[in-house]
Order: structure tokens, then sequence, then C-alpha cells
């Protein structure tokens, strides 16, 4: 059992997660409920210097281990500092991507062993799972046309960049996670205008507070 109020919002590039995350929080607040927004990599200090490293291009791409272990590292430094203040203070927590992105970018399409990823979240995570997890989930043809679009001259990030196969890969990946854990994980078809994806997340959210505040007593 994860933490209620730890929502994570997952997906490929580009399916509206921040978008989601923004809507869902502005509803929280105005039922009356403590939120923080976050995000990974990211959502500390030291943590948001390894996102710099992370997401800037380079000429040789690090090996997919090397890569998780820095998420993992953000990771630890978002959870001391950020996630686990809150939750411990009753707020909820929305997050723009948390461990499943390391399963699907790192392990499934990256091929970082699940059994390495099990150990590093007993480590990292422990107890502080989320209790909610949205997959938003789109074509990956549409998403990163999404990012293109709003990014203009900007360059792709270094994840961004890769070719179709790997973001292809990246779908089936989070499908099969959601697929495994149908308890906390809701598929969301986020091809959908921005105010019906908000509108079938909302009624989960609200679904899932009165579960979990009938669960405290
Ligand atoms: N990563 C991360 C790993 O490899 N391993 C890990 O463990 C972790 C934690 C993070 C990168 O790091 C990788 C994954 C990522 O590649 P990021 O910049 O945070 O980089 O990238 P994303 O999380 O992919 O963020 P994006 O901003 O690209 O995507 P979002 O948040 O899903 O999309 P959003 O909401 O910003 O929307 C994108 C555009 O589409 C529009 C928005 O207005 C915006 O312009 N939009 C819609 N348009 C039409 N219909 C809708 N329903 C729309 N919803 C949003």
């Amino acid at each position: 059992m994860g933490a209620d109020r730890f929502v994570t919002f997952e997906g490929g590039e580009g399916a509206g997660k921040s978008t989601q995350v923004a809507r869902m929080a502005e509803r929280l607040r105005a039922d009356g409920a403590e939120v923080i927004v976050t995000r990974e990599p990211g959502g500390a200090p030291f943590a948001e210097r390894i996102r710099k490293v992370l997401l800037t291009p380079a000429d040789r791409a690090p090996s997919p281990l090397a890569e998780a272990l820095a998420f993992y590292s953000a990771r630890a430094d978002h959870l001391a500092q950020t996630i686990g203040p809150a939750l411990s203070r009753g707020a909820w927590v929305l997050c723009d991507r948390f461990n499943d992105s390391t399963r699907a970018y790192q392990g499934a399409a990256g091929g970082v062993a699940d059994a390495h990823l099990d150990r590093l979240d007993e480590i990292v995570v422990g107890d502080t799972r989320p209790g909610l997890t949205f997959l938003i989930d789109i074509p990956p043809e549409e998403g990163l046309a999404r990012a293109k679009a709003r990014r203009a001259e900007a360059s792709a990030d270094m994840f961004e960049a890769r070719e179709l196969a790997f973001h292809t890969a990246l779908r089936d990946a989070y499908l099969a996670i959601a697929a495994a854990e149908p308890a906390r994980c809701r598929v969301v078809d986020g091809a959908r205008a921005p105010d019906a994806v908000a509108d079938e997340i909302w009624d989960a959210i609200a679904a899932h507070r009165q579960s979990a505040t009938a669960a405290e007593g």
C-alpha cells in the first residue's frame, strides 16, 4: 500500500502530464486541500542540479545503468527534502513522473534489469510509494509532435531526441506496468481535449480520496 496522498503522473513525452498536474492541484486546493506540485527529475535543489546534467544532450549518451543511478540519486534527495516532509504534514503531493519513469525509460526501453531497479526502489523509495498513478497514454508520434511544437526553435532534450522505436517501447512498458498494478494505476486516454482528460482524472482522485478517508476512519 502506497502513501494515499502521493499521486504520480506518468507517460511519454508531451502526453500532457504537467498540464494535468496543474489542473488537479487547482481543483484540490479549491476543495481546501494543501497540495504541493513537484516533478522528476528534480523537485529539490540538489535534484534540480542533477536534472540539468541528465537532460543536457551529450555527444555520447551514458549507459542506462549510469542514468538510472543518477535518477535515483535525484529521487533520494527529492524524497528527503520535499516529498517526505509534505506527506508527513498531511499535504497532497502531485508529482510529474516518479519511479515508473525509470522502469519504462532505463528499464524496459534501456535494458536495466528489473532486479536492479527493485533494489534501488527498496533502498531509495522504501514505503514512500505513490498510492495512485495516472498513466496518460497517447501515441508517441502525437506526444513528440506536441513537445516539438511547444519548444519551437529550441533543441530536443536528450530523451525526446531518441528514435521513435524507443518511444514506442516506452509506451508498451508503461501499459505493462499499469496492467501489472491495476489497484494503483489508471490508464487515461490523453489524446482527448485537456478538459475531458482532466474530468476523468478528477473523478478518479475524488474516488481515491473517499476511500482513503474511509480507511483513515
Ligand atoms: N526520465 C525521467 C527518465 O528517463 N527516467 C526517470 O526516472 C525520470 C523521472 C524529463 C525526461 O526525463 C526522462 C523522461 C523525460 O524525457 P521533462 O522535460 O520533464 O523531461 O519531460 P516530460 O516529462 O516528458 O515533459 P513534457 O512537458 O514534454 O510532457 P508533459 O508534461 O506530458 O506534457 P505537457 O502537459 O507539458 O504538454 C505538452 C504540450 O502539449 C499541450 C500542452 O499545452 C503543451 O504545449 N497539451 C495538449 N494538447 C492537446 N491536447 C491535450 N490533451 C494536451 N495536453 C497538453
